[in-house]
């Protein structure tokens, strides 16, 4: 069986695959204010695929308009029961590139009774490079709807700032690249504060991804940054998990 068979039919027995949440944190020493919804696969003859495995091979499968709309309902279903709590949410270019894609995101808003401002989708600077004008109106829609924006992995593509400019988000993640470079001192240190100040001379947020020591989360926090994600605060949760961090948080 080849992994796109193992795919197309774990997508029939979604017991294969699941939806686990990594906790965003506001604050030092920790408030909880939402989690990013992640995809877990595992299979009985694969054993456990990582997404960055499996998600290109549903996008070349077509089968990723599938997937995403398995992981966004999972996540507008954890949404709707914790209100107030951010729930962020993996978008595949392919995915943004549909046009009936936020009328997609709007039913399951409506279905499962999630408060648009409590989802914020990330994309990749790699969709707004195309330029394409279908994705400029998706991008209109959900802003108008109140739905958020981040820019996810944010500092790895080309011309970044040009792409703020013409794209208004809502957010951006620094890629863990320039996190996992943070010391004391340091040249990747003026270029993730000259990212967050930019950021915020333009009111846009910052996540920062994959803060796994204290020395970067005190750097970090030095910076202004906004919110703060990775294993040093918690690695990514079963549902039930995230639950209970969720009720304890509110
Ligand atoms: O969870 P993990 O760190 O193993 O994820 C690896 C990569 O897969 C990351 O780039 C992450 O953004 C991506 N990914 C995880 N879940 C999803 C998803 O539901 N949809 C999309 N498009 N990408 C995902
Ligand atoms: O590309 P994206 O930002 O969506 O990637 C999210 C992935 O990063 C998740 O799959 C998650 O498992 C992984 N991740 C989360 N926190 C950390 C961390 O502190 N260190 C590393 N190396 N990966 C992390
Ligand atoms: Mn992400
Ligand atoms: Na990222």
């Amino acid at each position: 069986q080849t992994i796109e068979a193992e795919l197309r039919e774990a997508l029939r027995d979604t017991d294969q695959l699941r939806v686990e949440f990594q906790p965003l944190f506001n604050r030092v020493g920790g408030v909880v204010c939402g989690a990013e919804a992640l995809a877990r696969w595992s299979n009985p003859r694969l054993g456990t695929v990582s997404p960055a495995r499996f998600i290109p091979v549903a996008e070349s499968a077509g089968l990723i308009d599938e997937l995403g709309e398995v992981v966004l309902r999972a996540a507008c279903e954890m949404g709707a029961q914790w209100p107030g709590m951010t729930i962020a949410v993996n978008i595949s270019p392919t995915q943004l590139r549909r046009p009936d894609f936020p009328d997609r995101v709007l039913s399951l808003l409506a279905e499962t009774g999630m408060a648009p401002a409590d989802l914020e989708l990330e994309i990749t600077e790699s969709i707004l490079i195309e330029d394409d004008p279908a994705t400029t109106a998706a991008l209109g829609r959900f802003r108008s709807a109140g739905i958020q924006i981040a820019l996810d992995d944010f500092g790895t593509g080309y011309s970044s700032l040009n792409y703020l400019k013409r794209y208004p988000v809502d957010r951006i993640k620094i890629d863990r690249s320039f996190v996992s470079q943070l010391s004391a001192d340091g040249v990747s240190n003026a270029i993730v504060q000259a990212i967050i100040s930019l950021a915020h001379a333009m009111d846009i947020a910052v996540t920062a991804e994959g803060v796994e020591t204290h020395v970067q989360l005190a750097a970090l926090t030095r910076m202004q940054c906004n919110i703060f994600q990775g294993y040093l605060l918690s690695p990514p949760l079963a549902a039930d998990v995230i639950e209970a961090v969720f009720k304890n948080a509110t």
